[in-house]
């Protein structure tokens, strides 16, 4: 196989494109795709500040790292979930990252800063850990740009992912989930700071590819909790039909964008925001959902806690 662009030896395959690509040239595919994402869905521009939310993973620190190449101004921002065996090392290449390129980090640690660890929502919360986690993280990410003048939040999504959420919102019919999803999640409402995902027409194995081809020490494992996740069933569902008919997933999900969106938007009713009473941020009730999964973890890690032994009595 041959690159398409030289005829030098390709490095790698991009069936869905009927493409093949020499190092140097996947690189240049790889970044017209990042362009073509900003500027096709106006994402930002030179002068944003953007928060990239950095998990220590291939996606969020390919992304980082194209942003950085780009010029931007971007900030990583790393959150520590406390999931034993995988948070710390995730850290510690996220750190590590910044550090080879002198870029600037933010690191929140959960458990300092909010007193509770991923490991704390499987017992004190009806959610499953990754619904909770996704619910922390996005409510800290939201938190923290709002905090520091970021304008900007940008997340490592990729068209694997966004093709596996689609497909599971369609399986459930989320319709408000629908509406809302895509590669831009304008800001809106006050407390709100936009949301983009310039990784959306890339897919998973190209992400990959490009951070060994860039020399990124990422995080090999997933987290844990992925493992039985519904995502990753939607995955290999998607990969096999791509196996057999590529541009499949590519198909579904840019052309939900292009078409599906446009339908399910005619007949949009915006969720009216107000800000949470507990602590500002929007919400569609009274207390926002992160106040409440933090109230209702504390009460049940507080109960689940022995009674402390009385002093014995003063003499
Ligand atoms: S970190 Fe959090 Fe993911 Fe781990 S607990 Fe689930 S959501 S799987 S991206
Ligand atoms: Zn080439
Ligand atoms: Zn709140």
């Amino acid at each position: 196989m041959r690159c398409i662009k030289c005829r030098q030896p390709a490095a790698v395959e991009v069936r869905r494109h009927h493409s093949a690509f020499c190092p140097e040239h996947f690189i240049e595919f790889f970044d017209n795709q990042v362009r073509r994402a900003v500027h096709d869905e106006k994402m930002f521009s030179p002068e944003d500040r953007i928060l990239v939310a950095v998990s220590g993973g291939k996606d969020s620190l390919a992304l980082w790292d194209v942003l950085l190449r780009f010029g931007y101004q971007a900030t990583g921002l790393h959150i520590n979930l406390g999931i034993p065996g995988y948070s710390d090392l995730s850290q510690e290449k996220t750190e590590a990252f910044a550090r080879d390129r002198g870029a600037e980090l933010i690191i929140v640690d959960l458990e300092a800063d909010y007193g509770v660890t991923v490991e704390d929502f499987k017992r004190g919360s009806e959610r499953t850990p990754c619904s909770a986690c996704g619910l922390s993280k996005r409510y800290i990410f939201n938190k923290v740009a709002l905090e520091q003048g970021f304008d900007v939040v940008a997340t490592g999504h990729n068209l694997d992912d966004e093709a596996a959420t689609l497909l599971g919102n369609l399986i459930h019919w989320q319709d408000g989930y629908l509406i809302r999803q895509g590669p831009v999640l304008p800001a809106g409402y006050p407390n709100l700071v936009k949301k983009v995902k310039p990784l959306y027409r890339l897919a998973e194995r190209e992400i990959a590819a490009y951070a060994v081809l860039r020399g990124i020490d990422y995080v090999l494992d997933e987290c844990p909790n992925a493992v039985g996740a519904r995502s990753l069933l939607y995955k290999e569902a998607l990969n096999l039909i791509e196996q057999h008919s590529p541009g499949a997933k590519q198909n579904l999900y840019l052309g939900f964008l292009q078409k599906g969106r446009k339908l399910i938007s005619a007949a949009e009713e915006r969720p009216q925001l107000v800000e949470c009473e507990r602590c500002g941020m929007p919400t569609t009730a009274q207390v926002c959902s992160f106040c409440r999964l933090m109230e209702r973890v504390r009460i049940r890690l507080r109960r689940s806690k022995p009674e402390p032994v009385a002093p014995p009595a003063a003499r």
